[in-house]
């Protein structure tokens, strides 16, 4: 099976929060790879997979980091692929500085960013699914299940008296 998404992070310490994603792809039926790929610490390596990604046919790439988090900014000036950025909160600023690090791209080299930890890894899965269900009626139709689901349980939901 062809790997459609790339779910990238800067450290094995960051596999708590990025977890997340991989849980949602899974979920989802899609094909896809987990790895980390450090910036600042195997640069080349980073260069390596931004530059396979086309070739190889992947669809968009989830890139989790913490702190000064260039690893998505850098992937996506390396490969056209999408790059989902997601700030891994990080020990000292709680992660505001990975989400400054990832959002601030300056114009021309985009990087879709995500929320703080795991709901942004979630949600850049979310967002990868609902790239590929553009052209694929069988998983727009789970999507919209998974969505709907969620609806019943908002509508379903009671709050105890007060006080
Ligand atoms: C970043 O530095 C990683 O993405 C991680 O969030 C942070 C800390 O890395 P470790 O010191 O835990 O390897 O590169």
């Amino acid at each position: 099976m062809t790997i459609q998404i790339g779910v990238v992070m800067g450290s094995a310490s960051d596999w708590d929060t990025m977890q997340h994603a991989v849980q949602i792809l899974q979920q989802f039926g899609i094909a896809y790879e987990a790895r980390v790929v450090s910036a600042h610490r195997m640069p080349d390596e980073l260069f390596a997979y931004a530059e396979s990604a086309v070739p190889r046919g992947l669809r968009a790439i989830i890139a989790g980091a913490g702190g000064a988090a260039h690893l998505p900014g850098m992937l996506a000036a390396k490969t056209v692929v999408p790059v989902l950025g997601v700030p891994v909160a990080s020990r000292h600023l709680q992660g505001v500085d990975s989400l400054y690090s990832i959002v601030q791209m300056p114009k021309g080299v985009p990087v879709a960013t995500f929320a703080i930890g795991a709901a942004g890894a979630a949600n850049a899965a979310l967002f990868a699914v609902a790239l590929l269900a553009g052209e694929d009626a069988a998983l727009r139709a789970r999507l919209e299940a998974f969505r709907a689901e969620q609806t019943e349980a908002a509508c379903a939901m009671t709050l105890p008296p007060a006080g």
